[in-house]
């Protein structure tokens, strides 16, 4: 056959295997050798069934990504389905690691699905901006029922093999050597003269969907809330109701329309930007071949504040043992005790069993003696955002800390090469940022510095990943990448009220484009204080905001900020007195109110951050454009389905972005506005930053 695709007969069962590393994506040339292996087999009269199976580290994850957006060639994964299902004999596909996408919907095509224990089965369409557009809206729910489909193919997340098994989705999990059990079970199929069922002309799991359109559309309802502007979430539940109303033929035809239309669209185009940006974002061109990270068994967070303790659970929820240590029992306790009511709240939405909730816990250990940190192989501070407190905490560790201990800091926004200056060991020093809520945020902004080793920075990559974030390696400069972009969009966003609009006006055109929540909303959430105690330290003033810290409304937490908060309620309320003092202050500055449109706030709060993140890529503190965009998407809420902000420069056109700015540069004066050399370049030369 060929390296793609080889096949070896085991007595009267043929054994096809899939051989493309790294994940066997359904590549065209793989699925053109798939069919010819199929219709070969298919003919060979001395074969009674046949088991699909692969080489390597998983099962088919799915289509080649990389060929999307590009004409489509055939065979096509349903033309390779077409062919499993006509052949007549059994197919059993045989699955271990990820079988995903195409790659299940080519099980699905097969009489029968084995997997090996550790497999993990899933339908991620929908984080690309797309619905499975091979069957899978039809065949998932009729082996599965439409309940445990809706919730695979709108979420996007695997499943494991025992929850597989229990739902249907497979017929047997098998440990040990996969394919030669495969094989026996391929036999004993054939032996048993076990009838042939395909899962299209499976009807048993839909009928037993008895609640009808009403219960069908209320539980649609409770996933589209989080696919809010996202057009893929509605047209998987299409799809699914099409299960429910329509022959499986015709249902299968929309499918493939519907697919072929969104992944055609710019929202697709925007998450494949996003699925191969955080991969290039953990990789490190620079970094000597064959660096390996240190190991990490254990670690160590200074201060159970709300960001210690969160980046405490994410390495108890990544099995790794680690000691968070308060400078008082009373502090620690509280840290404690945050951690265990976030656990018991999320088992108790059934996101954790108990088992696991009491085994994460266990993993934590609380300390008040620093000392402790000895023992650990990574320890990270999380204290006060200030320099001289942080310096004192890197003193402590650099005396009690073990000589190949990995020393990171929390900072937000302190230069780390002055942090490492004050240990003796200033190259096992980096800075790891995490996003609060830290055990949710996926973000982590590694923070090279100049003295940063090679093996320090593979391992703070390699340990992020570890713990389910999304690494993305920048350099050192005040707020980094995301906090520095995040300052030019909060000083507009301060200037756009001044001229006219109000707070729940920026917030609602910042929702509409896509963001979770407004600034002010989310200022107000973080508390509008730390900002106000940031600003005061740097000589710094932002009118309304400071004006607002100093009647003590500091947002949620004092129930007045931008907004008014009732008894108990995170629900924000414009306040007339926000809205008094916003105008007195306009009037006090001399600044004449006008209307100020949605599309005008978004702009002025979006293009003067991209403006700052072209500097930030001409100075090397972000490698790649797809960097920023990870960064954003990750850490700041960035709409997913608009690529990051370079990428929605790119699509806008960056002349436009360059001519807007200019306006603005000429309405406020701001040089900061000024279109940064980069931009100007790029626009000169007719190019996107996805040329970079
Ligand atoms: N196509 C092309 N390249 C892929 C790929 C894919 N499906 N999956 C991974 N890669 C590349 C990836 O870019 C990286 O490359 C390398 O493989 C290792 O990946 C018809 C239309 C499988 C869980 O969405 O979720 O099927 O950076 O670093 O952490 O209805 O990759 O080394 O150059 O992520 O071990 C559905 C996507 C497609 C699965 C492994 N499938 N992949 O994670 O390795 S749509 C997916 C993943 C579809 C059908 C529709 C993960 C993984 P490089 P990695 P990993």
């Amino acid at each position: 056959m060929s390296e793609l695709v080889k096949v070896h007969r085991d007595g009267n069962v043929a054994v096809i295997v899939i051989d493309n590393p790294p994940v066997n994506a359904l590549k065209n040339e793989l699925r053109a050798k798939l069919v010819e292996a199929l219709e070969q087999t298919k003919s060979d009269t001395a074969v009674a069934a046949v088991v699909i199976t692969c080489a390597g580290r998983t099962f088919i994850a799915g289509a080649d990504i990389t060929e999307f957006g590009k004409p489509p060639q055939r065979p096509t994964t349903i033309d390779v389905i077409a062919v499993i299902e006509a052949m007549g004999k059994p197919v059993v596909a045989a699955m271990h690691g990820t079988a995903l996408g195409g790659g299940l919907e080519v099980a699905l095509g097969c009489h029968f699905r084995v997997a090996a224990p550790g497999a993990r089965l899933g339908q991620p369409e929908i984080k690309l901006g797309i619905i499975p557009g091979a069957g899978g809206t039809q065949r998932l729910p009729r082996l599965v029922g439409i309940e445990q489909a809706l919730a695979m193919i709108l979420t996007g997340d695997p499943i494991s093999a025992q929850d597989a098994l229990r739902s249907g989705l497979i017929d047997e999990i098998i440990a040990g050597d996969l394919a030669q059990a495969a094989v026996a079970f391929a036999r004993r199929v054939v032996d048993e003269r076990r009838p042939l069922v395909l899962a299209r002309d499976r009807q048993d799991k839909l009928a037993s969907f008895t609640g009808g359109r009403a219960a069908f559309d209320e539980l649609a309802a409770s996933y589209m809330k989080r696919g809010k502007g996202l057009d893929a979430p509605r047209a998987a539940i299409d799809a699914l109701r099409w299960a429910l109303d329509l022959p499986v033929g015709e249902a299968l035809a929309r499918e493939r329309d519907k697919f072929l239309e969104l992944v055609a669209g710019e929202q697709a185009a925007a998450q494949r930007h996003i699925f191969f940006a955080e991969r290039a974002a953990a990789k490190v061109p620079d970094l000597p071949a064959g660096v390996k990270p240190r190991e990490i068994k254990r670690a160590a967070v200074i201060g159970a504040g709300t960001m210690g303790a969160g980046i405490a659970m994410c390495f108890a929820n990544a099995g790794i043992a680690v000691t968070l240590i308060e400078t008082s029992q009373e502090a620690l306790a509280r840290g404690l005790d945050g951690i265990a009511k976030t656990y018991k709240a999320s088992a108790s939405r059934g996101g954790l069993s108990p088992a696991d909730m009491e085994s994460r816990i266990a993993l934590i250990a609380g300390e008040t003696d620093i000392a402790t940190v000895g023992g650990a192989d990574l320890v990270i501070e999380a204290v006060f955002e200030d320099m001289a407190v942080k310096q004192q905490v890197f003193v402590d560790l650099d005396r009690l800390a073990k000589p190949d201990a990995v020393l990171a800091t929390n900072t937000s926004y302190l230069d780390v090469d002055a942090i490492a200056r004050g240990t003796q060991r200033p190259s096992c020093v980096v800075g790891l940022h995490f996003f609060s809520p830290a055990n949710v945020m996926r973000l982590v902004e590694v923070v090279r510095g100049a003295a940063t080793a090679p093996d320090v920075l593979a391992t703070a990559i390699a340990i992020g990943s570890k713990i389910g974030k999304v690494p993305v390696v920048v350099g050192v400069c005040h707020g980094f990448v995301g906090n520095r972009m995040l300052r030019r969009r909060s000083v507009e966003a301060e200037r756009v009220l001044l001229e006219g609009a109000l707070p729940q006006d920026v917030d609602a055109a910042m929702t509409r484009f896509g963001f979770p929540m407004g600034p002010f909303a989310a200022s107000d959430l973080a508390g509008i204080d730390i900002g106000w105690r940031m600003r005061k330290a740097q000589g710094l003033r932002a009118e309304i905001a400071d004006r607002l810290c100093e009647l003590g409304r500091f947002g949620q937490k004092t129930a007045k900020g931008f907004y008014l908060y009732e008894p108990g309620s995170r629900t924000p309320k414009p306040d007339a007195e926000v809205e008094r003092l916003i105008v007195e202050t306009s009037a006090r500055l001399g600044l004449k109110r006008r209307p100020v449109d949605g599309n005008e706030i978004v702009e002025r709060l979006l293009f003067p951050m991209i403006n700052e993140a072209a500097r930030i890529l001409d100075e090397g503190v972000a490698r790649r454009p797809g960097d920023i965009d990870v960064i954003w998407v990750h850490g700041y809420g960035f709409p997913v389905w608009r690529g990051g902000p370079m990428h929605y420069a790119d699509n806008l056109g960056l002349d436009h972005v360059r001519d807007r700015l200019a306006t603005f540069a000429a309405q406020t004066g701001d040089e900061g506005h000024r279109p940064a050399p980069l931009l100007a370049r790029l626009v000169a030369e007719g190019r996107g930053f996805s040329s970079l």
